[in-house]
């Protein structure tokens, strides 16, 4: 599938013999690990990139026309960009729970910003990803915004070796930007003010992964997580990175006037109250053009740091012996469908970057089939000749990175909070509320999902064929809110609908 930005112009990855049993060092499980050290050196690295709220505005997914992500375009010609792969929740905590645990929204209760699955005694005792490579003679180590927040930060059980927080780092005196409706959030701030790339957050972490990646002992395996943080918000870069995008000559994204004319009410109940501005607010305060600006300057800001690490990586011994991965834990709008920000089921939110390169993985390569971040862990433990994880929910990418249009059967599932959920194939899109009401998109003809198939009284038997098709694949057995749930929750109740335990009051609505 190719990203349009406009209806215009198309722009466009055998285990060894001997296992001992040996007890783990470090969450008191049984550890498995190979006897002998040279059957660990023989099972690749994992360098794991992660970043935060970055959608399809990077060259190799040409979600942007004007995008400059040449460290990333560097990756995507070693290795398989999937061009329509997403996220299973269109915010941190649930989407990055999903991948970094191999399981659902729908299979944890996890839906918010909170809880932390450490914190739930049900889900205390999941084995994530670094947890699970740790198990089998794995070194382990994370670095910046992997979990969301300081979810498991610097706690031994998460990782042998925790490198520095995620954080924006150099800040200015006050907010750039006009007061934000909704409390005029910290973070919802953007533009640039006199600071150095080396003062910034991602600049440390980038330098972390650089340090251990030059020094990384030969003799282990290794599970090197880094995550940035930019471009979330505030979406601060030093001028440099403006310099690429002068607003003269800008491309903006399709902000299709009523657009949300044939969108149910359940679409704005799963976004109700955000302290991300609604294109409303942007236009009328001149923050649409900035915000685009300051975004696209920071995305290319955190490619140059994905470039460093790309650079240590290469420049070390474990260039041939590292798989690399690197994903965006949801994506963004600015400005599109009304609103800035994550939190809705459309390809805008859904759609993440997501590339592979290493040993076993065919160069300059792209696959279009529906996958999922939920298939990253199931993925990297089988193309590190480890044994199937127990409870993936994901299914492992490792026929497709060799053979790109291998074909899967399941679409992609998007869930933002009980009973919403979006599931994409290679052409459609259908969405589910949870009060029944629904969309449909031919991604084909429509790329940026403007014309809801099945809204009116004109629905196509083919149409509604797709739709039933796709409803199949929808999540059952939703599991209810995990204990100490909180932030952008939304719950359907007898009486109606409550976001963050407020009802809503559908007259209310902020457009
Ligand atoms: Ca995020
Ligand atoms: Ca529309």
């Amino acid at each position: 599938m190719t990203s349009c930005f406009s209806c215009r112009l198309c722009f466009s990855i055998v285990a060894g013999c001997f296992l001992l049993f040996l007890p783990g060092k470090t969450n008191g499980q049984t550890k498995e690990l190979v006897s002998e050290s040279a059957q660990n050196t023989r099972r690749p690295n994992i360098l794991m990139i992660a970043i935060d709220d970055l959608n399809d505005w990077v060259e190799p997914l040409g979600g942007h026309p004007d995008v400059k992500t040449p460290a990333m375009s560097r990756l995507a010609g070693r290795g398989i960009t999937f061009t329509n792969a997403h996220c299973q929740a269109p915010l941190c905590n649930p989407s990055r729970t999903s991948l970094m645990t191999g399981k659902r929204p729908t299979s944890t209760g996890v839906y918010g910003l909170a809880p932390w699955i450490r914190n739930v005694p049900e889900l205390s005792s999941l084995v994530t990803m670094p947890q699970y490579f740790s198990e089998h003679g794995y070194r382990t180590l994370i670095g910046g915004k992997i979990y969301h927040g300081r979810n498991g930060f610097r706690k031994a059980i998460e990782a042998d070796v925790w490198g520095p927080a995620s954080g924006v780092g150099a800040k200015p005196e006050k907010k750039l930007i006009p007061p934000t409706p909704g409390g005029n959030h910290a973070l919802m701030d953007w533009g640039t003010f006199p600071h150095r790339d080396e003062d910034k957050g991602d600049w440390k972490v980038a330098s972390w992964a650089v340090e251990e990646l030059e020094s990384m002992p030969s003799d282990q395996p290794f599970f090197l997580s880094c995550g940035f943080f930019l471009p979330h918000v505030p979406c601060y870069a030093t001028q440099k990175w403006f310099d690429l995008y002068p607003i003269e000559t800008m491309k903006m994204p399709p902000i299709l006037k009523g657009d949300r004319d044939d969108t149910p009410d359940s679409s704005w109940f799963i976004h109700w109250d955000l302290p991300e501005p609604r294109t409303s607010w942007l236009r009328e305060n001149d923050q649409l053009v900035p915000l685009v600006q300051s975004y696209l300057a920071c995305v290319s800001f955190v490619d140059s740091q994905v470039g460093r690490v790309l650079d240590a990586l290469e420049n070390s011994p474990h260039r041939d012996n590292t798989i690399v991965v690197l994903w965006s834990d949801h994506g963004y709008h600015l400005g599109e469908k009304s609103i800035s920000g994550k939190n809705s089921l459309w390809a805008r939110s859904t759609r993440v970057p997501l590339i592979f390169a290493g040993p076993g993985i065919a160069a300059n390569e792209q696959c279009q089939q529906a996958v999922e971040l939920l298939d990253l862990y199931p993925t990297l433990a089988q193309l590190a000749q480890l044994p199937e994880p127990k409870g993936m929910e994901g299914i492992s990418l490792k026929p497709q990175l060799q053979q790109p249009s291998a074909s899967r059967e399941r679409p992609a599932i998007c869930t933002h909070n009980a009973g919403n959920h979006s599931v994409c194939d290679e052409r459609w899109r259908y969405i589910r509320y949870a009060d029944g009401s629904e969309e449909l998109y031919d991604r084909d003809s429509d790329p940026n999902e403007a014309k809801n198939l099945l809204f009116g009284n004109q629905v196509t038997p083919v149409h509604r064929q797709v739709s039933q098709r796709l409803a199949a694949w929808l999540p059952k057995d939703e599991k209810p809110l995990a204990k100490g749930s909180g932030a952008r929750i939304l719950e359907q109740r007898v009486d109606g609908f409550y976001w963050q335990g407020k009802k809503i009051d559908t007259n209310a609505r902020i457009e």
